[in-house]
């Protein structure tokens, strides 16, 4: 079926009428939404179908990549962009009077992700499809996703977020590979004729995993790959589906206990919280996900695994899937009778391993007795790859103890699984140059020495198509009306603009579509909040999940700082200013929701003062999440990325901002490093400690911020302003922030992200950042300049360094 304005057209009134059975006329935004979902779904069912018959006929290499999380945003506009169709969808709609717009906020993001890991995931999948390579995205399909976040009285409560709730347009069950997975039980080793043990797993508990599989559309071509998200059925009552006899009541009472497996996914973020329920997934979708590629496999290719590496490739986003290098030994072992030797080789050509963090409360580290209980054949499994392994470290090193215990897969009482992953994989790689040296130094610094090949970088990177293209129409008229539309697969070509950097004209048009955007944010917070902002203003903006290292508190301080200020001197000139605040906590980490509750209450107290003339306004964007940042990133003039040094892993929304023309104030951590190297240093603002010195400071220990607050009556003034009932007439209130910053609390040392350390420095990029603002032109300039340097960070180029170096794989055409 090809596209065309006419077929459109009737299709989707059809379909109003089957579907809700209404007309165009009468129908709700909600009705219209379903119709126009279902006719685009029609058309991308054609490509997918085409994509899956070719890749099963010529038998191509596939990537799996594993990840319990996929932060996909909306569906509907992506697919229409990606398909090119965006303008004629549009007319066709508003001949009928409808507003596209309006029409596509109808649809609830799937917010099936935390953060960064989950949105590089989705940006990823973008990639392999628009460079025809073929993969499947493999994880969960959480009955909710990320908790909905409201603020009341300045405080973050957390809601339910039920995307499932007005049905599932874009998901399609497939019954038909569903996978039993087995839980607990006991494991009986049968010696067989030839000596060797078979070992069965008895008295478990079965839980079926059924897939759903949603279309990821490539852009401009025919290729649509697979999001494949598990959801748990009872065997029970999956038996009943299929006909088979079984008893009714038990089958709906298990019902229950399975459904609790994929009920929701767990928002912590960065914190490792050691749950049963959270191991249980882990296991359901990666076994699943390689008992069904294995049988595939077979099909195509015989019942022979000694060639599955050259079919499939497992890259395993986080820890969190590394449970599938045991599962893989287990189905190659198990039940397909292969040795052990071989089976490991193969495994480790199968699969690689990514870090995102070097935060050591987010390292997950699994009790034996949990981890037995729950999966006794891996354990077992697990058990031998670590002797196996501390055999291997004995040759090496000797008996040095020491040595051995820091490297053990299992070790303490433990499961170590970023260790289990680096063992079982073929590759281990950072996802930004600094981070990378930083693991190959610090953190697995003895990994590094045993296994130097299996090291490497691939610096992070976000989708152009839908952080651009999608998220800010207007600038990519212009970019296109100027360069062509080339830098759609390729973003390099946006290098092309550099030289307009000094073409006035062009500035001019791009600081139109800036100040174009930033009206509608306006709007926006108008609307829901019923706040007045400037849009002449400058729009700082700081968009991320709320952690202490990312230091939204850094932010804060020095807004509380410039109001400070601006008490002491009313007329001091500065240039209006409105700092935009978006970051969901963690539901049980209390610090950095007792963090949100003061950048709430700073921004009570500064937008309702009127001595300060408006010239500072604080705002709290509530329930920050992919749609948001598709309005809110396009309309930013600065671009906070001010994580403690060596902490933040890469970060991904500083290259949207990049990429929309921002100017980022930043440390030179993660991949702000690379930005900087690709910026020439121009147009972007670095402050603040350097990696190595935040490092060596950890180590010496001699850091101490009374030192800074004797020193500065800037920090002075900030910090009696958390105690001295400015903020809230309760003076203890932020009393734990005043502590953690000055004293040290709980037993973590004073300011241990350096917040006041870098205030001065930060203080006066912001300064800088001033001054550079009241210079239009030379502002102007900067923005394009960003914009014109941010090719390197399309995940276009990430994922063929993937593909390259890591998969060996290789695209295919898809022919219609
Ligand atoms: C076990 C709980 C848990 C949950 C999530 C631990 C760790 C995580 C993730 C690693 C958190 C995350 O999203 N990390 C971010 O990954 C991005 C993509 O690589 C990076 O850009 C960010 O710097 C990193 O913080």
């Amino acid at each position: 079926m090809t596209f065309s304005k006419e077929n459109f057209k009737n299709q989707f009134i059809s379909n109003v009428r089957t579907l809700s059975r209404q007309t165009v006329e009468n129908a709700t935004k909600e009705q219209l939404y379903e119709a126009l979902a279902f006719t685009i779904r029609d058309y991308v069912t054609d490509k997918w179908l085409k994509t899956h018959e070719t890749y099963d006929k010529e038998g191509v290499k596939i990537v799996c990549y594993l990840s319990m999380e996929f932060l996909m945003g909306r569906f509907l506009g992506n697919a229409i962009l990606n398909m090119s169709i965006y303008d004629e969808v549009k007319e066709v709609l508003s001949e009928l009077n409808i507003d596209y717009n309006t029409i596509e906020n109808v649809e609830k993001d799937p917010g099936l992700g935390n953060g960064g890991l989950g949105r590089l995931a989705a940006c990823f999948l973008d990639s392999l499809s628009t460079m025809e390579l073929p993969a499947y995205g493999c994880g969960i399909r959480y009955h909710y996703g990320i908790f909905e976040q409201k603020i009341e009285n300045g405080y973050q409560v957390e809601l339910p977020d039920n995307w499932l709730e007005n049905g599932d347009i874009w998901g399609v069950k497939r019954h038909e590979y569903a996978q039993e997975i087995k839980f607990g039980g006991t494991v009986r080793a049968v010696k067989q004729p030839d000596g060797r043990y078979k070992f069965i797993q008895e008295n478990y508990e079965s839980i079926m995993a059924v897939p759903y599989d949603y279309p990821v559309v490539g852009y401009d071509n025919n290729t649509v790959n697979t999001l494949r998200l598990w959801d748990a059925y009872a065997k029970e009552a999956f038996d009943l589906q299929s006909f088979n006899a079984g008893d009714y009541t038990k089958a709906v009472a298990n019902q229950n206990i399975a459904k609790t497996l994929t009920e929701v996914l767990y928002p912590a973020d960065e914190h490792y919280a050691g749950k049963e329920l959270r191991l249980r997934q882990q296991y359901f979708f990666v076994s699943a996900t390689i008992q069904r590629i294995v049988s595939k496999y077979k099909k195509k290719f015989g019942n022979d695994l000694s060639k599955f590496h050259e079919k499939y490739a497992l890259q395993l986003n986080d820890t969190h899937p590394s449970i599938a290098v045991a599962e893989l030994m287990r189905v190659l072992i198990d039940e397909n009778d292969m040795e052990w030797d071989e089976a490991w080789e193969i495994t480790k050509k199968c699969c690689a391993y990514t870090n995102h963090t070097i935060m050591s409360e987010a390292l997950e580290k699994w009790p034996i007795e949990l981890f037995s209980r729950l999966l006794p054949r891996i354990y077992m499994i697990v058990e031998e790859i670590n002797k196996r392994f501390c055999e291997m470290l004995i040759n090496r090193y000797g008996h040095d103890a020491n040595k051995i215990r820091n490297m053990a897969v299992v070790a303490d009482g433990q499961i170590r699984m970023a260790y289990l992953a680096i063992v079982g994989s073929h590759s281990v790689n950072g996802v930004a140059a600094l981070h990378t040296e930083i693991l190959k130094s610090q953190e697995l610094k003895d990994f590094y020495e045993v296994y130097p090949d299996r090291f490497n970088n691939k610096t992070n990177g976000i989708t152009q198509r839908r952080w651009l293209g999608h998220a800010n129409p207007a600038l990519s008229s212009l970019i296109t009306d100027t360069i062509g539309d080339g830098w759609y697969k390729d973003l390099s070509e946006l290098k092309k603009l550099d030289k307009y950097a000094e073409d006035k004209e062009f500035c001019k048009k791009f600081m139109q579509v800036k100040s174009e955007n930033k009206k509608k944010l306006a709007d926006y917070f108008k609307q829901t909040k019923g706040i007045d902002i400037d849009p002449n203003s400058i729009f700082d903006i700081q968009v991320k999940r709320l952690h202490e290292y990312k230091r939204q508190l850094l932010n804060i301080f020095h807004v509380m700082s410039l109001y400070n200020k601006l008490k002491v001197f009313p007329g001091l000139d500065i240039v209006p200013r409105t700092f935009i605040f978006g970051a969901k906590s963690a539901a049980g980490y209390s610090r950095a929701k007792l963090i949100i509750k003061l950048i709430n209450s700073v921004a009570e107290l500064v937008n309702n003062d009127e001595s300060i003339e408006g010239k500072i306004k604080v705002v709290f964007a509530e329930n920050y999440r992919v749609s948001l940042a598709e309005l809110l990133i396009p309309a930013a003039d600065v671009s906070e990325q001010i994580s403690t040094a060596s902490k933040e892993a890469s970060g991904t929304g500083n290259m949207k901002f990049m990429l929309n023309g921002a100017v980022t104030i930043g440390t030179l951590d993660g991949a702000n490093v690379e930005m900087a190297q690709e910026l020439d240093n121009e147009g972007i603002f670095i402050f603040g400690m350097k990696a190595n010195e935040v490092i060596e400071e950890q180590n010496k220990n001699t850091y101490n911020p009374w030192d800074v607050y004797n020193f500065s009556s800037d920090v002075r003034g900030v910090m009696n302003m958390l105690i001295n009932g400015t903020l809230d007439p309760n003076t203890e209130l932020f009393r734990e922030i005043y502590d953690a910053c000055l004293n040290g609390y709980n037993g973590s040392r004073a300011d241990q992200y350096y917040v006041l350390k870098d205030f001065e420095s930060y203080c006066k990029a912001q300064q800088d950042i001033e001054q550079t603002y009241r210079n239009k032109e030379l502002w102007a300039k900067m923005a394009v300049h960003n914009t014109a340097c941010s090719g390197k960070f399309s995940s276009d180029r990430t994922i063929k360094e993937y593909a390259d170096e890591i998969w060996k794989l290789t695209p295919k055409h898809i022919e219609i």
